[in-house]
């Protein structure tokens, strides 16, 4: 995949609370069109494979439960420069760290239930589209 595309997972928190709309508005005023985009709601395996590099960690167990407790809503994608300007766009892990301005400070609660995932590198972004996505959803 070309390295001006990111995956994002807006988290069931986002969804719960009506923020759908609002983040999507934010990810296209920040200059990403959206290539594929689907609401569905992952299963504990779904959840549990897709987390698999934090499987040692404390907090997983309680991860793969908040990822699976509702929907979510994938998306690919694509601007220049993707994967790092939507990390920034995105803000710190911990949303009381995170920039003003940025989606998890303006919509995140807390570290566990922090709104949205944004891929860390080009080789997971297509790792994690490829999860979510076959070709034919992408446009
Ligand atoms: P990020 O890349 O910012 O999404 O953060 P990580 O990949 O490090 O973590 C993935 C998810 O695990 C976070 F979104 C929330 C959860 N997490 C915790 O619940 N506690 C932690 O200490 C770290 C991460």
């Amino acid at each position: 995949m070309a390295t001006n595309r990111t995956f994002t997972m807006l988290k069931p928190d986002s969804i719960e609370k009506g923020y759908t709309g609002a983040i999507l508005e934010k990810i296209n005023a920040a200059g990403f069109k959206i290539i594929a985009l689907k609401q569905t709601q992952m299963t504990k395996s779904d959840a549990e494979v897709f987390y698999e590099v934090h499987k040692e960690r404390p907090f997983y167990g309680d991860l793969v439960t908040y990822m699976t407790r509702g929907s979510i809503v994938a998306a690919i994608l694509e601007k220049e420069n993707a994967v790092a300007d939507f990390r920034a766009l995105i803000g710190a892990t911990n949303p009381e760290d995170a920039a003003e301005g940025t989606i998890r400070k303006a919509f995140a609660t807390s570290m566990s239930e922090n709104a949205v995932h944004g891929s860390d590198s080009d080789e997971n972004a297509a790792i994690e589209s490829a999860f979510h996505f076959s070709g034919r959803d992408i446009f």
